[in-house]
């Protein structure tokens, strides 16, 4: 069997040498005689030790890439999601096995030091962690790429539950020591904030900004798999310009003397947690601009480095924005071709449409950025005429294109007028790039017939779609070993950098033996889960039941609720037929509620409720189990998704953009019970109709039913499973203690509309649900169809999602080492 290596690590990286190193560090890094030494001290130094050999690589990487002077892509985001390091790193280096030998010989579990590191959670959910996957695609590919963002303080709270509730806790990931990153004192920029303009001719001066703050560079190094290709990615952290104030605190008033200083620094403090919906908060319009102009400056200057003017910016810089949040690079990028270096405006304008490209994640209209122009001008005044002079030439070029047509100005100006006037982040976006993606087939489709629908008209060649993937190192060979095995078995180990080599399990499907091999790892990966479920909850869980599983974040449209209604429904059908040969399930949710959606945290609430009566009902027993795991993360989804059986992916058709998690389950071998929503359409292509469970309201169905009048009452009323399960909630069978708390789910399903339309699809979903009982009886087939999943996952590699942003939106090249 052929290794997928480049290169040889083997006789470098020898068990003995690991040895010294992790010990070096020990001592003369950490500071710990060994004999002293806790888990966390040794965590540490093997970190340490391991990211030495990332460095050799990376400074190549760094040196190919200047010498090359290659075309750079930049990947600005809020978030990066990107969970444990070392263990990605010793699989991307193809080390796992030396430093297991290295800290067994020492005496020290490496399995107990790879699940102590803390997860770098700079991110909500999908759209950070596609950022994690970018970044992991980006190096192994060999693309000259960098992610910039925010070092936040605080990444995403933690959850813990306490009598059934979400309660937020602050993420202190930042350990005493720091492991993490390279801090960078000497990469540092000033970012300005508020001031004035002074107009002299057709020169613009921003003048007496005011609370500016300092933006300094902090990276990690990106190991690309099994390529010396390594990146980086450069976070910014808030630094005072002004340590203390030396008046203040000379005249005593010590806390008001660091007060400005604590304000200022508070720009890269905490991540906001709320997954769309848009805050509108200025502390988030600062972050926006903070990170935006630090990696602008950085850019222009690495550019600069190793050329004379910036005329030539388009040929070797493409600049993404991973949705709209840093938008204001655009006005930011034509301030400084404009300001700093007196270009003229058309040509300034010309270069800014090539450099940028945007990628839109949601069509939801409370996501949709929009900033009041109060508060853009007070804090960025030179940014909001920069985007006035954008919207006046768009506009004289609309009234060209579409002449007369006073409406089309109005809907589609970069700025809202009705009301307070609000600049529209995402117009902004469309104007100002080249190249407009959405997320999957499906979104794509809806967002040039929705929300972009005009822009479409003006500039129909720049929509595009790239179908959203996952990386299949942490996904698969890094969360599953057992299974990553059996497939090594079967069709070597190239597929963890050429994911379509999966393909070719399709044929292992007809073998017996590889069946029973994977319905053995799959229980392996359930008894793990249980053993997890165990630790934390305290409860037992049967690893022979059906694992049903939702995890994500809790949102309406996402319909955990349409979950618990089955779940409901399940329970009474069980009791009313106790003797029937019932299928036993466990129920597996988690997921974060942003701390301000009290749905969401209701919906929380519910299914710890359920839970408590389902699990302690005797005349239950096995057959069925509801399990709410708090905190998830990404380390959590790692042990969770392996497990699975099924694969809940239930949003309402037209609402879920893509999803990711719904690829990581059927790479995993869950079968996916889903509504023909975001990149499920395209799995289902994929994987073939047979091999899943499709239900529900497609979404033109939605949409007539929305247009032409939906009553979710008649719904109620005409099906009794629905009615008892839903009188259960209103009566309060379920909050004895509080017999209201539920009303108002009654309420929103039944009597308020039911926005996302979960009565309209509850039979179908109900049915469907038995259809996978049915199935998951003949333990063969179910296997079977597993496999087909597994092999049919290829298309979904973040590896081919990169490929084609590289091709077809960046006109990117990996470098050559
Ligand atoms: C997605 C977000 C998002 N779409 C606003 N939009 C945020 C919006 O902090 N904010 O203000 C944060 C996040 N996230 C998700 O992106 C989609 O819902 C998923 O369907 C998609 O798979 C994912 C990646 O494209």
């Amino acid at each position: 069997m052929s290794l997928p290596f480049q290169y040889d690590s083997a006789n470098q990286h020898d068990a003995e040498s690991m040895k010294k190193a992790i010990a070096n560090k020990l001592m003369y890094s950490i500071g710990k005689d060994p004999r002293a030494a806790q888990p966390k001290d040794w965590m540490d130094a093997t970190f340490l030790a391991v990211r030495d050999q990332m460095v050799e690589r990376w400074m190549e990487t760094t040196r190919a890439q200047y010498s090359q002077d290659v075309k750079r892509v930049y990947y600005l985001s809020m978030e990066f999601l990107i969970g444990r390091a070392l263990s990605n790193a010793l699989l991307a280096l193809n080390m796992e096995d030396v430093v297991r030998t290295a800290l067994d010989d020492m005496g020290v579990d490496y399995d107990e030091l790879v699940g102590m590191e803390p997860d770098a959670a700079l991110g909500n959910g999908g759209l950070g962690r596609l950022a994690a996957c970018f970044l992991d695609s980006m190096a192994t590919l060999g693309i000259p790429g960098m992610g910039y963002g925010i070092r936040y303080q605080f990444g995403m709270f933690k959850q813990r539950i306490i009598e059934g509730r979400q309660v937020e806790v602050p993420d202190t990931w930042l350990g005493s020591v720091n492991i993490v990153d390279f801090p960078r004192d000497e990469v540092c920029y000033r970012v300005r904030f508020g001031g004035r303009l002074e107009l002299e001719g057709k020169k613009v001066r921003w003048l007496d900004s005011q609370n500016d703050v300092l933006a300094v560079a902090h990276d990690i190094v990106i190991p690309g798999y099994a390529t010396k290709s390594t990146n980086t990615l450069r976070l910014w952290t808030a630094r005072s310009t002004r340590e203390i104030n030396l008046k203040k605190f000379n005249q005593g008033d010590y806390f008001s003397a660091v007060e400005e200083k604590n304000l200022s620094e508070n720009v890269s403090r905490v991540l906001y947690p709320d997954d769309s919906t848009y805050v509108g908060k200025e502390l988030r319009l600062r972050q926006e601009y903070f990170f935006v102009a630090a990696s602008l400056q950085d850019i222009i200057h690495r550019y600069l480095s190793t050329h004379d003017n910036l005329d030539r910016l388009e040929d070797k810089v493409a600049i993404h924005l991973n949705d709209t949040h840093p938008v204001l690079a655009i006005p930011e990028l034509m301030r400084i071709l404009l300001d700093d270096y007196n270009y003229e405006w058309d040509e300034a304008w010309a270069m800014t449409g090539k450099v940028f490209s945007y990628t839109n994640h949601t069509l939801m209209s409370e996501a949709l950025e929009t900033w009041p122009v109060d508060m853009l001008g007070r804090l960025l005044p030179r940014h909001l005429k920069i985007i006035f002079d954008i919207n006046e030439a768009f506009l004289k070029e609309v009234a060209l294109a579409v002449p007369n047509d006073a409406d089309f100005l109005r809907r589609v100006s970069l700025i809202e007028e009705h009301g307070d006037r609000k600049v529209r982040m995402a117009y902004l976006a469309v104007v100002g790039s080249h190249k407009i993606n959405g997320v999957s087939a499906l979104h794509s489709d809806l967002m040039v017939e929705s929300i972009f629908a005009d822009f479409a008209r003006l500039y129909p060649e720049r929509f595009t779609n790239v179908t959203n993937g996952v990386t299949p190192r942490r996904w698969l060979a890094l969360a599953n070993p057992s299974l990553s095995k059996l497939i090594d078995g079967a069709i070597g180990q190239t597929w963890r950098a050429n994911l379509n080599e999966l393909a070719e399990l399709k044929a292992s499907a007809d073998f017996p033996q590889f069946v029973e091999a994977f319905r053995e790892a799959k229980l392996a990966n359930k008894k793990r889960l249980a053993t997890y479920v165990a630790h934390t909850l305290g409860g037992v869980i049967n690893p022979n039941a059906l694992f049903d599983v939702q995890v994500k974040r809790i949102h309406e449209y996402k319909r955990q609720l349409l979950n618990v209604l089955h779940v409901i429904t399940r329970y009474n059908q069980i009791l009313a037929n106790p003797d029937k040969n019932w299928q036993p399930r466990v129920v597996i949710f988690a997921g974060k509620a942003a701390s301000a959606y009290h749905m969401a945290k209701l919906v929380i609430q519910l299914i710890n409720d359920v839970g408590i009566k389902i699990n302690n009902d005797h005349r239950i027993g096995d057959k069925l189990k509801v399990v709410f795991l708090p905190n998830y993360s990404v380390s959590l989804a790692e042990i969770i998704i392996p497990a699975a059986d099924l694969s809940e992916q239930i949003s309402t058709a037209g609402t879920e953009a893509s999803g990711t998690g719904n690829m990581k389950f059927a790479l995993n071998g869950a079968l996916t019970i889903g509504t023909l929503d975001g990149a499920n359409v395209e799995m289902q292509d994929a994987v073939g109709a047979d091999n899943m469970f499709i239900f529900g309201n497609t979404t033109e169905e939605v949409g007539e039913l929305r247009a032409n009048g939906y009553n979710p009452r008649a719904l109620y009323e005409g099906n009794k499973d629905l009615r008892d399960t839903l009188n259960m909630l209103a009566s309060g069978f379920f909050s004895p203690t509080e017999p209201e708390r539920y009303r108002v789910i009654f309420d929103v399903l039944v009597n308020w509309g039911d926005h996302y339309q979960l009565l309209a699809d509850f039979e179908s979903y109900v049915e469907t649900q038995a259809k996978v009982d049915a199935l998951y009886a003949k333990p063969e087939e179910w296997a079977k169809r597993a496999i087909y999943n597994v092999a049919g996952m290829g298309h979904f590699s973040s590896d081919r999602t990169i490929k084609e942003y590289a091709d077809r939106i960046w006109y990117t090249e990996p470098v050559k080492l």
